[in-house]
């Protein structure tokens, strides 16, 4: 992973840095508050955190416009905050209940949004780019200027149905951003014991589709790539890859006791390069912000997720008669 720098002072205004450090901390806050509600036993079946990968959501939301799509992984809850869905919908979804946002029905890896374009949420490794694929698609048949950010991880990137889809892609020209999230592990496998190549972007390279490696700890840096990812795909030039790498702080899933790496290696990614820390670091060497400023912002959304988690404890279990509604068969 590439060591995070801050020696050269970024051309970015001092409301961009808060907003970026307030989306990445609110992020983060969430996911630490469901892993509570999950030891607590309020969330039940599958619950993947995203903690440590903030500054991969941040920053490409911050280059998307609106109309813009995005779908992913089961990892997903950063993808449902970062692009405006209510936090408080998302908790009380992975509690199950009333007030989630598949109402209680769907749980964590089962979040829609039309109104924000999020697309899920997809339980199966790899189903989503496809899926990408025929959002971007649409966007191009229509003639929106919409463009798709398709995500996914290093261990998908190893599935057959991603080569088909960056063939049709590339064939079609159609305008979409392959997102590649490389935390460097499939559930307890490290990137090395299962993928060929060390960088998985040049892949791309096949079908023609451009891309490049970006460093994931580094919001500023994912949103420029974004933003030349996105006007490729605006300009009609078809796909392109961002092979974006990033670092899990937690287990694969609540279950995972990560036995497969050190404590000490994610301790030292902690230490040397936490996106968050990156941010609040430019904020107060740049003299954008105090530290009182940075309190200020802390509680803000320690009271969000205060207030989400405390929605999705009081929300009703879904009635009965729910059984029978949003059945497409
Ligand atoms: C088709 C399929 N095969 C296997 C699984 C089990 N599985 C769930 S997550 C995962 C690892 C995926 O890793 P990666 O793509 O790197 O994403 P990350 O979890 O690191 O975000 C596997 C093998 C599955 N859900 N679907
Ligand atoms: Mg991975």
């Amino acid at each position: 992973m590439a060591a995070r720098k801050t020696t050269k002072k970024p051309n970015v205004s001092a409301e961009e840095l808060k907003t970026y450090y307030r989306e990445m901390l609110l992020i983060r806050r969430f996911e630490e508050k469901a892993g509570q509600l999950y030891g607590m036993g309020l969330i039940g079946g599958f619950c993947h955190l995203y903690i440590g990968q903030e500054a991969v959501v941040v920053g490409l939301e911050a280059a998307a416009q609106d109309g813009d799509k995005r779908v992913t992984s089961y990892r997903d809850h950063g993808h449902m905050l970062a692009c405006g869905m209510d936090p408080g919908g998302v908790m009380a979804e992975l509690t199950g209940r009333e007030g989630g946002l598949s109402k209680g029905k769907g749980g964590s890896m089962h979040m829609f949004s039309k109104e924000k374009h999020f697309y899920g949420g997809h339980g199966i490794v790899g189903a989503q780019v496809p899926l990408g694929a025929g959002l971007a698609f649409a966007d191009k048949y229509k003639e929106t200027g919409g463009v798709t950010f398709t995500y996914f991880g290093d261990g998908a990137a190893n599935q057959g149905q991603v080569y088909e889809t960056f063939n049709m892609a590339a064939l079609w020209d159609l305008p979409v951003v392959f997102v590649i999230e490389n935390n460097q592990y499939a559930m307890g496998t490290a990137q090395a014991r299962s993928t060929s190549s060390p960088d998985i972007y040049v892949r791309g390279e096949a079908f023609g589709i451009p891309g490049e490696i970006v460093n994931g700890m580094d919001v500023l840096a994912v949103k420029a790539a974004g933003e030349k990812a996105v006007a490729h795909c605006r300009a009609g030039k078809g796909p392109y890859i961002l092979e974006v790498k990033t670092y899990r702080y937690r287990g694969h899933s609540m279950s995972d006791p990560a036995k497969y790496r050190t404590r000490e290696e994610v301790q030292k990614v902690r230490e040397q390069s936490d996106p968050i820390e990156h941010v609040r670091e430019l904020l107060l060497t740049g003299k954008h912000a105090t530290e009182d400023d940075l309190k200020a912002i802390d509680k803000e959304i320690k009271e969000i997720v205060n207030q989400a988690a405390e929605f999705s404890k009081e929300s009703p279990e879904p009635a009965v008669e729910e059984l029978w509604t949003d059945i497409y068969a």
